[in-house]
């Protein structure tokens, strides 16, 4: 039977908690979990991976996607609806696209998104959040010494392989990341406050956004966990 298509996306700045939210989405709902910046990551041969990998039936669309550049981000976005009929295609969460006003209306083209979550968090937070992060490349697993941290300092707490800091992740290049997201993020947000389907979350804590996350997806779709089970 063809599954509910929701089409939802989670932008936010660097460090907001993109990839969080929507691995607790992606649990919670029984979606699937696209990240933009981990499959820029892969292609271009770099580690680090955030966010959950796709799963294998899946990856597929992701190759499908053109090279790397910001084309490449829209390639991959829109794959899934092209990829696969309306009754393989399961709901997915997607976080990190589209990133700039081209991307907005490449979009626009493919499908219309049912719902945007935008994450607003302070930049003072977002810098003391990347410096604590740490990652398992091979899996996309986010760790963060405050937050979430790993069982063991320094490996993941499933394969016990060594965690990496991502190299975007220094000071100067978080400085530079949270520029160039200001500036091509604001159109966007614009655009999809004025089709009323912008629902923006502020705050320090993913914990104390997260409750308003769920409420917000449960109105469109059965939730299979508890908001707290995520
Ligand atoms: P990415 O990979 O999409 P960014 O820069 O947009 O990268 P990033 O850094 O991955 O976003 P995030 O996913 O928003 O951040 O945040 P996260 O990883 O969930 O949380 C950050 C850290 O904070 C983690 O360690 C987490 O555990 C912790 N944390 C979460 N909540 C809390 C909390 O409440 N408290 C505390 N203390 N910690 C918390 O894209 C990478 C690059 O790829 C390119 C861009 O250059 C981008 O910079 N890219 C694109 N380019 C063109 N077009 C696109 N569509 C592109 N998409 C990506
Ligand atoms: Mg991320």
């Amino acid at each position: 039977m063809a599954s509910k298509l929701l089409r939802a996306v989670v932008l936010g700045p660097p460090g907001s908690g993109k990839g969080t939210v929507c691995e607790r989405i992606a649990r919670s709902f029984g979606l699937q979990h696209l990240s933009s910046g981990q499959f820029l990551r892969e292609s271009l041969g770099g580690g680090g991976g955030d966010h959950l990998a796709v799963p294998a039936s899946h990856t597929a669309c992701a190759a499908a996607g053109p090279g790397p550049g910001s084309g490449a981000a829209s390639g991959m976005a829109l794959a899934p609806s092209r990829c696969f009929p309306a009754a393989h295609c399961r709901p997915c969460a997607r976080p990190g696209f589209p990133r700039t006003l081209g991307q907005a209306k490449a979009l626009d083209g493919i499908c219309q998104l049912d719902l945007v979550i935008s994450l607003n968090i302070p930049f003072e937070t977002l810098k003391d959040r990347l410096s604590a992060r740490w990652v398992h490349p091979a899996s996309g697993r986010v760790y963060n010494l405050d937050f979430n941290p790993p069982l063991s300092r320094g490996v993941d707490d499933l394969t016990g392989e060594p965690l990496v800091q991502r190299e975007d992740d220094r000071p100067e290049a978080v400085a530079a990341r949270l520029r160039k997201y200001k500036d091509a993020a604001k159109p966007v947000i614009e655009l999809y406050k004025s089709r009323g389907i912008l629902h923006s979350f502020s705050g320090t804590e993913t914990n104390k956004i997260w409750p308003y996350v769920y409420t917000l997806l449960s109105s469109r779709i059965p939730p299979i966990l508890s908001e707290e089970e995520h």
